[in-house]
C-alpha cells in the first residue's frame, strides 16, 4: 500500500452502530480497529473506529458509515447530565445521538513491522 495515497478514516459512533459497521467493513475487506471511547458531553461510552484505506476507498467506507450510523434524537433530562449545574433546569435537552463524527486525515507514513 503506498502511503502517499493512504487515508486514515476515524469514525466516532454509538457502540451498537459501531459494532455493525465494524462487521460490515471487515466483511468487505477493509481493515478496522475499534477503540472504546467516551463522549465529553454525555460521558457515555461510544466507539472510535480507525481504518487506514486507499484514498479511492474513502467514499465506499463513508457510504457504509451512513448506512449503519443513522442519527436520531433523544431527550435527556438536564438532571441526568454529568454536569447538571451548567445548564438551566427545565425542559429535557434534545440531543442528537447515533450518527457519526468522521475525520479523514492524510497518512504521512504507514509501516507494518
Ligand atoms: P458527546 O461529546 O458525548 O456528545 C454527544 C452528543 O451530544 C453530540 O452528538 C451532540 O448532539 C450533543 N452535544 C455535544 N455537545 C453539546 C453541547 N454543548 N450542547 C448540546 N448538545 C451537545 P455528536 O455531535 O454526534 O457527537 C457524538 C460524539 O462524537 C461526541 O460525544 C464526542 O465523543 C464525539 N465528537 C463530536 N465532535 C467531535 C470533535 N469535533 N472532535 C472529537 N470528538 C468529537
Amino acid at each position: 500500500m503506498s502511503s502517499s495515497a493512504q487515508k486514515l478514516v476515524i469514525v466516532i459512533a454509538a457502540d451498537e452502530d459501531a459494532d455493525r459497521l465494524l462487521a460490515k467493513m471487515t466483511k468487505a475487506g477493509y481493515p478496522v480497529t475499534k477503540i472504546s471511547s467516551t463522549g465529553g458531553f454525555l460521558r457515555r461510552g461510544n466507539a472510535t473506529l480507525l481504518s487506514g484505506v486507499e484514498a479511492d476507498a474513502v467514499d465506499t467506507v463513508l457510504a457504509m458509515v451512513r448506512a449503519e450510523c443513522r442519527p436520531r434524537e433523544e431527550y435527556i433530562p438536564v438532571q441526568a447530565l454529568p454536569f447538571p449545574g451548567s445548564l438551566p433546569p427545565g425542559q429535557p435537552l434534545q440531543v442528537r445521538v447515533g450518527g457519526a463524527i468522521v475525520f479523514v486525515v492524510d497518512v504521512e507514513r504507514f509501516e507494518k513491522i
